[in-house]
């Protein structure tokens, strides 16, 4: 069995989703190598494998939310999706599709839980070891996700309570929602799409809210034949475009204009148009240049929602404890009627913030007021420990028995969100300190910068690439540079690992938010001039 044995190959990758199915395909596809992708999942898709809530829904277009550089896939792919936003089992589906139309299926070892990886000098390669037998790797690939380490808060007394858990991101099967009685914890972007599709089934759904957030209507619909068309032949143009573009959402990215350049009339309307065009980045890039970055216009942006929350939600008091007051800076999100639902007689919130849980009980949850909420199943929308949080709990250790994790006590650091130094042949897709922008575009160029990496040392046996030290830390210092100015510093959330109590020591980055257009100039240059800011070492012939 293959528990018993080394499986050697030339190249491991950790994670069936859509940055490890990239990679595979780019270094079977470029470099011909031997490649395995190991997942604990049952199954392929990763962050679409796992979120199976009702509800689940892409905010990136659809015709975005493709891997790109692949324009025979792409073809056969973009009529598929007719709708604006694509569902969780539909791109779940798409991977699937995307590993038979390579003929890479063999290549997936399922349920297989990756543990530790150990860089072993006298081979020059890395031995995983897996809770189903050990792997030999000359290249090593983690495309573990920045979403996929679930939060799950420790709540007092919660081992008490009678009902059903279930955390968003492990959705399963067989949950019936129709006439229970749901408790939500969490109101993010999955939060708000759960609540707005089980508040059509749900007998009573109580919101448990501790920071209300900003969201716009997705403004969801069916393309048009024409604009289908149009997708399939200018998918190229569209991949040129990235080098030109800050955030890769397929969006008009041109605006100059700022808030306060055009009249209060004005404002207003453009304000309005974006909010019934839909769309989290239509509100924030397709109105004015400055919304996340001038607090003034920011706060212009936010009143405008808050006005809305106001004609939407009937009672007062609901809609008072529904509006956001810190910035609009985190991640936006948006919505298919999620103000509405509290207009229902089977919905009602609960402000967090007001009456703190207390304890739950065998029937539910009691906040400090003393008030009992009863409910049937508890579902936790707490999101993630994003980012390098995907890393915690595994044991890498690379040249000399470096510990990643030591590395990063303090933060997180990477060269592009790929490479770190100290760890060589060993890359990573969407790890820490990589480009804050549409996810598919990261994935696709970080695969094929990968690729090259590889190429640089493939044809020398025992030849490996490794990152210089000095340039993870300018790196990390690009990093933080580009977030200065950013209204986003000032909100917590998960970009910032500031969801996690106690994660961060010190302030720190997570993201490039420079924008797609240098993130592609910075690796291009990088990768033309011959890895400089790595060392390639070449064994010593005996
Ligand atoms: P993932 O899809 O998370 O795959 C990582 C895989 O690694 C998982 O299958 C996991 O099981 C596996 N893994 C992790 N650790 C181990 C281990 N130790 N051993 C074995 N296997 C392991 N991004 C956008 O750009 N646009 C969107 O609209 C969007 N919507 C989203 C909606 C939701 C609800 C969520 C959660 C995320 C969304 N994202 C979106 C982000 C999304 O995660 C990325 O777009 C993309 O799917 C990431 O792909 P990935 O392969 O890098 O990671
Ligand atoms: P998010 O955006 O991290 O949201 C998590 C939500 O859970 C948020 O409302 C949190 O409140 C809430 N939360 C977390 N811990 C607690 C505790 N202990 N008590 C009460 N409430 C809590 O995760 P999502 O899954 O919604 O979205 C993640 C990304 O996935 C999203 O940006 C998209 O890219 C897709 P808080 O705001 O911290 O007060």
């Amino acid at each position: 069995s293959r528990a018993d044995r080394v499986h050697e190959v030339d190249a491991l990758i950790v994670g069936a989703g859509m940055g490890g199915i990239s990679t595979l395909r780019r270094i079977t596809a470029d470099l011909g190598l031997d490649a395995v992708v190991i997942d604990k999942a049952p199954g392929i898709g990763g962050t679409w494998y796992w979120n199976r809530y009702p509800g689940a829904l892409s905010d990136t277009q659809s015709f975005m939310y493709m891997l790109p550089f692949e324009p025979e896939l792409y073809r056969a792919q973009v009529g598929k999706w007719k709708s604006r936003y694509v569902q969780a089992p539909e791109i779940r589906q798409y991977l699937e599709d995307a590993v038979d139309f390579w003929n890479l299926r063999s290549r997936f070892h399922l349920e297989t839980e990756f543990r530790t990886a150990t860089f072993d000098e006298s081979s020059q390669t890395w031995l995983v070891e897996t809770d189903r037998g050990d792997y030999r790797a000359r290249f090593l690939v983690t495309a573990l996700g920045l979403l996929s380490n679930r939060n799950v808060p420790d709540f007092p007394g919660i081992d008490t309570f009678a009902g059903r858990i279930v955390h968003t991101a492990d959705w399963p099967a067989d949950l019936v929602l129709t006439g229970k009685r749901i408790g939500v914890i969490g109101n993010g972007s999955t939060g708000v799409q759960f609540m707005t599709e089980a508040a059509k089934v749900a007998g009573q759904l109580i919101s448990f809210q501790r920071t209300p957030q900003y969201t716009v209507p997705a403004g969801n619909r069916e393309w048009t034949e024409d604009e289908l068309k149009h997708f399939a032949a200018t998918c190229e143009e569209r991949w040129a475009e990235f080098a030109r573009v800050k955030i890769g959402f397929g969006i008009d990215e041109e605006y100059t204009r700022r808030t306060f350049d055009v009249s209060d009339e004005e404002r207003e309307a453009i304000f309005e148009w974006a909010w019934n065009k839909g769309g989290n980045y239509t509100f924030t890039n397709e109105t004015f240049c400055d919304v996340t970055s001038d607090r003034e216009a920011n706060e212009a942006a936010a009143d405008f929602i808050r006005r809305k929350i106001a004609a939407i939600v009937r009672d007062p008091e609901t809609a008072r404890r529904l509006t956001p007051w810190e910035l609009f800076a985190r991640r936006p999100i948006c919505d298919s009627g999620y103000y509405q639902i509290f207009n229902q007689d089977n919905v009602s919130l609960v402000s967090l913030r007001e009456t703190p849980i207390s304890e739950f009980t065998p029937a539910g949850l009691r906040t400090e007021d003393g008030t009992l909420h009863e409910f049937d199943i508890l579902v936790l929308a707490t999101g993630f420990d994003a980012v390098d949080g995907s890393y915690r709990g595994l044991d890498i250790r690379g040249r000399d028995g470096k510990s990643l994790r030591e590395h990063w006590s303090e933060s997180p650091r990477s060269h592009l969100g790929v490479t770190v130094a100290g760890f060589p042949n060993m890359f990573m897709v969407l790890g820490p300190n990589g480009p804050f922008v549409n996810l598919p575009p990261a994935i696709g160029l970080e695969a094929k910068w990968i690729s090259r990496a590889i190429r640089a040392v493939r044809d020398t046996p025992g030849a490996s690439i490794e990152l210089r030290p000095e340039a993870e830390e300018q790196w990390l210092q690009t990093c933080l540079g580009a977030l200065e100015g950013s209204l986003f510093l000032e909100t917590g959330s998960w970009i910032f690992g500031s969801n996690i109590p106690g994660k961060r020591k010190t302030r720190t980055a997570n993201f490039y938010v420079g924008g797609l257009d240098k993130y592609i100039a910075i690796s291009e240059a990088e990768a033309a001039a011959g890895f400089p800011s790595y060392q390639i070492h070449v064994p010593v012939a005996v």
